[in-house]
């Protein structure tokens, strides 16, 4: 079996070894730092130290522990031509159209106006209220997970249109694509979902120039990454009054510090990168067979395509 290392830079991976074993005994598994990985065929990593991968000469694969790979990628040391795998389980996109739902629930019936933080409690006012058909929702990239919630969120009724980089034709959903088709997407979406991989193009789209083009009064959710996010520009959009408030379960630097002032600002809900999480069968499994992928000189689950990024 080939070498197999567990890499976490902010998060220890070492809990996985067992489950690993568990598994497939025949495994043949080490933890970084305690191993260097110079011996190493597979890394399997969530966010390993920039830098490091490039350390290992004998590595055959990547194995992302996320569906999103930005933390692997952006590794300048990585061989171009070393094959990425990433997960990709349907517990995945089930858990996101939920959570997304109940985000834009919070904003379309108007709860954010009830259970605000910053006004007194007892206060019977009802915030007005409008059909889901009413409601104009974007969802920023139509992948295995946008795709999946922007159909839910059409099925509950909502009008949905989406954004992705190349054409995609979802029943029922407003389509755009490319630089060229986001402004339309934006002007129309009171409700913006942010699903898109972390990628150089992607970097910093939650910011200024977009909310700009928001119509007022809209919200934001954001459960790409933190990085897609500036947030010095959202507070401004929200304190201006230009947006109605956001959700963010994503930040650039997690946990996110307890000083950061989107912990305590009234129209911000931080959730823990709760949105989804994948079943550790799926992640196990996913991990197991590529191992023996390796092991027989076969194509990985799940590859990521190194040249577009995600
Ligand atoms: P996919 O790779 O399947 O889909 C990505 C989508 O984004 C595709 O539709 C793609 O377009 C589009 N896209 C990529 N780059 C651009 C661009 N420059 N302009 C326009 N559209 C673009 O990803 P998933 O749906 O599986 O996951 C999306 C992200 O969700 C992950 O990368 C991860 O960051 C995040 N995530 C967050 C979780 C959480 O708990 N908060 C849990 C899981 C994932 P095209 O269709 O043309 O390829
Ligand atoms: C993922 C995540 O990418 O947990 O799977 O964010």
């Amino acid at each position: 079996m080939p070498k197999l290392i567990l890499i976490g830079g902010i998060l220890d991976l070492g809990f996985m070894k067992a489950p690993l074993l568990a598994a497939d005994p025949r495994l043949d598994i080490t933890v970084w730092p305690e191993d260097d990985g110079a011996e190493a065929e597979i890394a399997v990593c969530w966010r390993p130290p920039a830098g490091l991968l490039g350390t290992m000469p004998k590595l055959k694969l990547v194995q992302s522990i996320a569906a999103g790979v930005d933390g692997v990628l952006n590794d300048a040391g990585l061989d171009p031509a070393l094959p990425v795998a990433r997960i990709v389980d349907d517990s995945l996109p089930a858990a996101m159209s939920e959570f997304v739902l109940w985000s834009v629930l919070w904003f379309h019936r108007g709860l954010d106006q009830v259970v605000l933080r910053d006004r007194p409690a007892i206060i019977w006012q009802r915030p007005p209220q409008q059909a889901a058909a009413d409601r104009r929702i974007g969802v920023l990239g139509l992948g295995e997970i946008g795709g999946r919630v922007a159909r839910a969120l059409s099925a509950q009724g909502f009008a949905v249109a989406g954004w992705s980089r190349s054409p995609r034709s979802l029943p029922g959903i407003a389509g755009h694509h490319g630089p060229e088709g986001l402004d339309a997407l934006l002007a129309e979406s009171e409700i913006l979902v942010n699903l898109l991989p972390l990628t150089p193009r992607t970097r910093g789209i939650l910011g200024a120039a977009t909310f700009a083009k928001l119509p007022r009064g809209a919200a934001v959710i954001n459960v790409g990454r933190g990085e897609h996010l500036v947030p010095e520009d959202l507070i401004a959009a929200l304190d201006s009054g230009h947006l109605r408030g956001a959700v963010l379960d994503v930040f650039a630097a997690e946990p996110l510090d307890p000083a950061h002032p989107l912990w305590t600002h009234p129209r911000v809900l931080v959730t823990p990168h709760m949105a989804a999480i994948a079943s550790d069968g799926a992640v196990i499994g996913q991990i197991v067979e590529n191992a023996w992928r390796v092991a027989c000189g076969r194509p990985p689950l799940n590859p990521v395509e190194r040249g577009r990024g995600y």
